[in-house]
């Protein structure tokens, strides 16, 4: 059973995710993001990262496609199917398998992000992580600075390795990767109309 933490946290995961907001995901809104990761990171076509964006996105559905059904036929995920999925991922009996796309979304995040090539996230390029995945800014700071654990004004690969290891498996409330994405509880659980 997943903690009602980590639900509120998947839940955060899920709404960033559904573009449409229509409470489902389906292959389209994994395009609507990437399309939009791609605007706001600058990108123009044709780029290598946008292909990497693209791909990922596809790897993700059909990530999921396959957990609910051998056959490949699902279009489409609600939440309740979205919070299994993300069980599986986090259970302890999968954590070879975990620890491999916690350190594959380590070196992609960088890859997408990391403007300068400097092996950081400045605070400027963790903002451009944040608009692109249409989070609101205004947490942006609190949360840059929950995960910077040395206070360098900077997230190195290890922190932000540490934050998304938190933020998928961590029942603890006071675990700063919790914030990742944003602070869970600024959107978890409200209704469509007041999300936006
Ligand atoms: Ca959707
Ligand atoms: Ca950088
Ligand atoms: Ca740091």
């Amino acid at each position: 059973m997943l903690s009602e933490l980590r639900q509120q946290k998947f839940t955060h995961l899920f709404q960033i995710l559904d573009f449409n907001h229509d409470g489902l995901l389906e292959k389209t809104d994994f395009q609507s993001l990437g399309e939009n990761i791609a605007i706001f990171r600058c990108l123009r076509s044709p780029s290598e990262i946008e292909d990497l964006i693209n791909r990922r996105g596809r790897e993700i559905w059909d990530a999921i496609r396959l957990f609910l059904d051998d056959q490949q036929s699902v279009t489409q995920c609600n939440l309740e199917n979205w919070l299994q999925f993300l069980e599986n991922i986090t259970d302890s009996k999968n954590d070879r398998r975990f620890n491999v796309l916690s350190q594959k979304s380590v070196r992609d995040i960088f890859y997408i992000y990391d403007k300068n090539l400097d092996n950081y996230l400045s605070k400027q390029e963790y903002l451009c992580f944040f608009v692109s995945l249409r989070v609101g800014i205004k947490q942006a700071d609190e949360c840059f600075r929950a995960m910077d654990l040395n206070d360098d004004m900077l997230i190195s690969k290890k922190e932000l390795h540490i934050a998304i290891t938190e933020f998928f498996k961590s029942d603890d409330e006071g675990s700063p990767g919790n914030l990742l994405f944003g602070d869970p509880k600024e959107f978890g659980f409200k209704t469509r109309s007041s999300f936006y």
